[in-house]
């Protein structure tokens, strides 16, 4: 949607812009600006500053308020003067209607991308498999469709700063309404064909067991995907890295074999369009028998993105599904206190730092455990005449070896617990 340039000096200048609505408080709406701060980041763009105005509600023409509008038209005019011919963005916190992101951008004469743009920008960018790029594609195209024609009809000769030089095809501009519905139309027959494929793939791991790595955008589910799998999973310090969901099994083995799946990170406000979009992604995490849920404990905002992401997993309808909470790049936190306190808030968390390979090794070994639900192995002998506690044995536990003598028979076996005790009380014998 807008044009990068390799050359650093000639970065697109964003702005960014809020209005603080009277029901969310400073902290929250910090931290949100933060956030949009980093996206801008992961675009590539020189963020030139910010901008709060505290208000009722949204201006129904311009989002700010005339006052605010004027003055965010002085910022951007005195800063095109300092660098003269830089593309200018303002970037707005909110999803704002298309009629309001064109009268804004008249009044500052700038173009305006909305949260939601920001966002559907990343993914654009992101996407690499054929999945992600037609799904975000869908999205894409309903969110702009009505947005080109506005901005088509306030243009009024004003030169496009950044925006339409790249994205889903330079035909932006002629795009109507028909094509968008068959262009939309032929991406949807795509993934149903993806769809086949992938349903296919999945029933042969059905039988599998997995757990799947979810959280919010940047917790470190990449990195502990490698550390877990010993894959190649990106990681990088950006929004979004990850949008395809890649299952690989855990390493070192098991038997039978553990999968591990990473997938898409949320953020507060994901479109909600692009939710649904990754919807058939996200199905790998609802088949899942384990969710780890990573957080980046180490971001003074964490408790709000471990929020978000309950919201997103109920909504996605994995809400119901095992899971456990990892409170991830401890490292990060210098002071032991506030360990100790996250370890009191969270008394069932897993605390660890996907860099330690000791912590890893302690994540591999807790998957393993819920999923042989604490197995452990023993060896039990029985005479000839135990038949029935022999039954038993065969029962409930999977035996791994056996061998015959003239005493008796002697299996290696792994089973729960309770199953071993229960043996050891019918052999007599002690299995611990
Ligand atoms: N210090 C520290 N950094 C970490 C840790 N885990 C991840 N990181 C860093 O955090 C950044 C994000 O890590 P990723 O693994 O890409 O995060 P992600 O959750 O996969 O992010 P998305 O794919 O964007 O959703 C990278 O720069 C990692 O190197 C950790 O335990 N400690
Ligand atoms: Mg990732």
């Amino acid at each position: 949607m807008f044009e990068l340039f390799d050359d650093d000096d000639e970065k697109p200048r964003a702005l960014l812009a809020a209005v603080q609505l009277p029901d969310v408080t400073d902290g929250d709406a910090a931290a949100s600006l933060a956030e949009l701060n980093r996206l801008a980041k992961t675009l590539g763009l020189d963020v030139i500053g910010r901008l709060v105005q505290k208000r009722q509600h949204f201006d129904s023409a311009t989002y700010l308020g005339p006052g605010k509008v004027e003055e965010l038209a002085q910022v951007l005019a005195d800063d095109l003067e300092a660098h003269p011919g830089h593309p200018q963005l303002v970037l707005v916190d909110h999803e704002i209607s298309p009629s309001q992101a064109r009268e804004l951008g008249k009044a500052v004469k700038a173009d305006v991308l909305d949260r939601t743009a920001v966002i559907l920008e990343i993914f654009h960018r992101h996407a690499r498999s054929r999945e992600a790029r037609a799904q975000v594609e869908i999205v894409r195209l309903a969110y702009m469709a009505p947005r080109i024609r506005e901005m088509n009809k306030g243009k009024g000769g004003r030169q496009q700063g950044g925006i339409g030089a790249k994205g889903a095809g330079e035909s932006h501009l002629e795009l109507d309404r028909r094509k968008v519905r068959d262009r939309i139309a032929e991406l949807r027959d795509e993934l149903a064909h993806i769809e086949i494929d992938r349903k296919t793939q999945r029933s042969r791991r059905q039988v599998l067991r997995r757990v799947a790595l979810v959280g919010y955008t940047n917790a470190g589910k990449s990195t502990l995907m490698r550390a877990l799998t010993g894959s190649d999973a990106y990681v990088a310090d950006k929004l979004f890295a990850t949008l395809d969901t890649t299952v690989r099994a855990l390493h070192p083995p098991v038997e039978p074999r553990i999968l591990v799946s990473d997938t898409v990170g949320f953020i507060r406000n994901l479109p909600h369009d692009l939710v649904a979009s990754f919807k058939s992604t996200l199905d790998e995490t609802l088949e899942s028998s384990l969710l780890l849920h990573l957080v980046d404990a180490s971001d003074p905002d964490f408790e709000a993105q471990m929020r978000t992401t309950h919201e997103v997993l109920s909504e996605i309808g994995a809400g119901e599904t095992p899971a456990r909470l990892v409170l991830n790049k401890c490292d990060r936190i210098d002071d032991p206190e506030r360990i100790d306190a996250l370890r009191v808030a969270y008394p069932d968390a897993w605390v660890i730092s996907a860099k330690s390979a000791d912590d890893v090794a302690g994540v591999h070994g807790r998957i393993v455990t819920f999923f042989e639900g604490a197995r452990e192995e023993a060896v039990i002998k029985l005479r000839h005449d135990q038949g029935a506690v022999r039954a038993a044995l065969f029962a409930t536990t999977d035996v791994l070896e056996e061998s015959y003598d003239e005493d008796g028979g002697t299996y290696r076996v792994v089973a729960h617990r309770a199953s071993l005790d229960r043996l050891s009380e019918l052999s007599g014998q002690n299995t611990r």
